[in-house]
């Protein structure tokens, strides 16, 4: 299997997903149920045929009665270029904000994305468990002032929330 193929998978086989590989096409599951569409399946004992896609993520393993956890952020225009949002520096709306799953800095296909509101907030509220990184799309006239490395890494447990997560840009 290559990066990106889809493939469907039976009990049979479920050792494949000791590779990284998530949840494209819930077909089969028990009652249907099952874990979302997009959800990492490493680690997950399969128990019916399943659909999905290789080279996309190791971590935020399911388990069955897993809470979801949200993750969140701002975007906005840190004009003084201090890493901080002073009073007066305004939220940046319609800037997409995405959990880089393979870590390759770029947005991929399947790879889970928001815009930001008005006030330039962004939130992923259905996340499971596990270690995420968090990219903004760089916008053409803008540079970014925070974080200094260019993304968060976020680890949640489940049911958590992981707050201000602050993407800070100035115009060029
Ligand atoms: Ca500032
Ligand atoms: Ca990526």
């Amino acid at each position: 299997m290559e990066f990106g193929d889809l493939v469907t998978i039976s009990p049979l086989i479920a050792a494949v997903l000791t590779a990284a590989a998530v949840l494209i096409v819930d077909l089969a599951w028990p009652g249907r149920d099952g874990p979302a569409i997009g959800t990492a399946l490493v680690g997950l004992a399969i128990t019916a045929f399943v659909t999905i896609q290789v080279g996309v993520n190791q971590t935020g393993k399911y388990f069955g009665n897993t809470q979801r956890s949200v993750i969140s952020g701002t975007v906005w225009n840190d004009a003084n270029v201090n890493a901080i949002i002073d009073s007066g520096e305004a939220g940046l709306s319609g800037w997409r904000v995405w959990i880089d799953a393979d870590r390759d800095g770029v947005l991929d296909s399947g790879e889970k994305s928001v815009l930001t509101n008005s006030l330039g907030n962004w939130s992923f509220s259905d996340v499971v468990a596990g270690t995420y990184q968090i990219r903004v799309v760089q916008q053409a006239g803008w540079a970014r002032t925070t974080p200094p490395v260019g993304y968060y890494t976020v680890t949640i447990a489940s049911g958590e929330a992981a707050t201000n997560r602050r993407f800070g840009q100035r115009r060029l």
